[in-house]
């Protein structure tokens, strides 16, 4: 189990021991430790073995201690496992959505014994939520709006968290004799910015043994965080993770893994474009085989490559396959080169312990010079963004003084001097131009009043990439992915403006943002706007994130001619002057 494992279990633990009554104490207990296994630098499992370092760890006594050991030997906590027994499983789903919280699902519990979505949804309707305790009509609407809110967005989950699981489910296969490949397919593997189930192929000579393949679907079942199978065939199982993300594994026959791949990759819309492809060739297409028509004999199976040749196409990466498209250009050798991790020279959106990050500038520099980048830019807040301490004119100028110097000690890697410089409401940005004009780059971000009127924030943003200092706007549209939805604007006023001006646009490649998305990418694009990849690092763990935006660009058929962070050191700081 890793931290955020542990964490996971410890604070819904905390919530079934509320649902449960129990002492105000041992629950906070519980959501303490669970918060500074969040902040630890550490695994868990490394320090396992030194329990004073962990006792040393405030919100981590004795008692903890053991169930940290208990968690960690038994992949499991027995007092989670009892009081999910007691409860309902469902239980944990209810308290994912927003404004029913474990007093509200307790409450309910005691009255009715309804403790799921569909259950709690009917009492509502039924106007049997207002009559219980403390609770009204106004109350019982709230939880209306927030279920139905839950089953739109929800039962999705962001990239990261699905790449966690699949990894996990990787591992815990691989243990398993007789499989040679485990792969990811679906929405995983096209790089979708959100995930609604995982959808893992295996195939080995396990999987053409009847009994072996038996055997092999009990293994899955062991998997640590396994809450219920849904379905389970010959070569296939479903079942529901703790976190409520689905898990369908297929077993294949070696033979027919790039054909499974094919299918199972999709998109759908794609698919259906290439059978009728094959279609008109004279093939079938299926997850199985590509076949003849006329005689069903076979033609390719066991490599996807061979499938895509056959059907007298360039081999077409996963990210692309949305029929948007990439099966036209396929056919006449116009897919474009895709950017990869390795063409970026530097990352360029970081923040430092001077205002809300966690790591020094010399930390940022090391963990950036490790990860191979030849340069960097610490890019800190400005000072209307108060609650993370944001500079102001004299801290952001001694700011700049404190980067140099580091840029000057530190060997290996160069370390530009920059900011994140708030756009204010009427599109001033929140720093002095004296001060800005000092700065190697500066990227300019919306951090406040997102509720604007369209034309107004259109006119807002407009108004910044006018503004001769700055080089590129952080995270554009503000969205916050399953959260919070982009800030109304019109797209497309404000990509031509950024082409007018030579001002670039971030793909801020943070997993919950991805901010430009893959579509406004691809229109930036076509308008001729360059991009800039960044992780909006707040640690130095964070700057390995910068693959999720890569995944993004590769899905907005991005190369690295379109983005400016590929370019050498002196050619990066002409850009972001506005020269390429
Ligand atoms: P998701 O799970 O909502 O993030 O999206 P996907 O793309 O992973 O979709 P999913 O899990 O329903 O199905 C996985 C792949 O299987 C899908 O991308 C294409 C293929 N597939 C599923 N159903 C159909 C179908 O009815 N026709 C075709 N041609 N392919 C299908
Ligand atoms: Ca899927
Ligand atoms: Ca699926
Ligand atoms: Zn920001």
């Amino acid at each position: 189990m890793d931290n955020r494992a542990i964490a996971g279990l410890l604070y819904e633990t905390a919530d079934l021991l509320e649902i449960d009554n129990q002492d105000s104490f041992r629950i906070r207990s519980y959501r303490r430790a669970a918060e500074a296994i969040e902040a630890l630098d550490q695994q868990v499992t490394e320090l396992i073995s030194e329990p004073k370092k962990l006792l040393a760890v405030p919100g981590i006594g004795k008692g903890m201690l053991s169930n940290l050991q208990e968690m960690l030997s038994q992949g499991r906590l027995q007092l989670h496992a009892e009081l999910l027994g007691k409860y309902r499983p469902s239980m944990l789903e209810l308290l994912k959505v927003q404004g029913l919280g474990p007093k509200t699902i307790a409450l309910i519990w005691s009255a009715h014994q309804v403790a799921d979505l569909d259950g709690v949804e009917r009492l509502a309707l039924e106007g049997k939520i207002r009559a219980l305790p403390r609770m009204g009509e106004k109350h019982e609407q709230k939880i209306l709006k927030a279920i139905q809110d839950y089953r739109r967005i929800g039962g999705r989950f962001l990239l990261e968290g699905a790449e966690i699981q699949a990894n996990k489910l990787s591992e815990h296969l691989s243990k398993f004799d007789g499989i040679d490949e485990i792969t990811p397919a679906g929405s995983l593997r096209r790089g979708r910015e959100t995930v609604g189930d995982l959808d893992v192929l295996v195939t080995g000579a396990c999987c053409v043994n009847d009994g072996e393949r038996r055997r092999l679907l009990e293994h899955i079942i062991q998997l640590p965080g396994l809450m219920e199978v849904i379905a389970r065939g010959d070569n296939k199982i479903s079942f529901r993770l703790r976190s409520g993300m689905q898990v369908d594994v297929r077993t294949l026959p070696p033979d027919s893994l790039g054909a499974a791949m094919q299918y199972f990759t999709g998109s759908k819309s794609h698919n259906v474009a290439l059978r009728q492809r094959a279609l008109k060739m004279g093939f079938t297409l299926s997850e199985y085989s590509l076949g003849r028509l006329e005689d069903n004999s076979r033609v390719a199976g066991a490599r996807e490559e061979e499938i895509y040749a056959q059907l007298k196409l360039d081999y077409i990466p996963p990210e692309l396959r949305e029929n948007t498209g990439e099966i036209e250009a396929a056919e006449r050798a116009g897919l474009p080169e895709l950017i990869t991790e390795t063409d970026l020279q530097g990352d360029v959106h970081m923040h430092t312990v001077a205002t809300d990050g966690r790591s020094t500038i010399a930390e940022m520099a090391e963990a950036a010079r490790a990860h191979g980048y030849k340069y960097m830019a610490i890019t800190d807040h400005s000072k209307n963004l108060a609650f993370a301490n944001g500079l102001d004119d004299r801290r952001a100028l001694e700011h700049i003084q404190r980067i140099r110097e580091a840029d000057a000690e530190i060997e290996g890697i160069k370390i530009f001097a920059g900011v994140e410089v708030d756009i204010l409401p009427d599109g001033e940005l929140d720093l002095s131009d004296s001060v800005l004009a000092e700065m190697d780059l500066v990227i300019a971000s919306v951090h406040s009043q997102f509720n604007q009127e369209a034309a107004k924030m259109t006119d807002r943003l407009i108004r910044a990439i006018e503004n001769p200092h700055t080089s590129l706007i952080g995270h554009p549209t503000g969205r916050i992915l399953l959260r919070r939805d982009a800030y109304p604007f019109d797209i497309d006023a404000v990509l031509k403006a950024a082409q007018r001006n030579n001002v670039a646009m971030e793909l801020n490649a943070y997993p919950d943002r991805l901010d430009l998305c893959d579509r406004h990418l691809r229109m930036a694009k076509e308008r001729g706007v360059k991009i800039v990849i960044n992780t909006d690092s707040h640690h130095t763990s964070h700057l390995e994130k910068i693959r999720y935006g890569i995944v993004q660009a590769r899905r907005a058929w991005l190369g690295p001619q379109d983005v400016l962070n590929t370019l050498p050191p002196e050619l990066f700081a002409r850009a972001m002057k506005h020269v390429w």
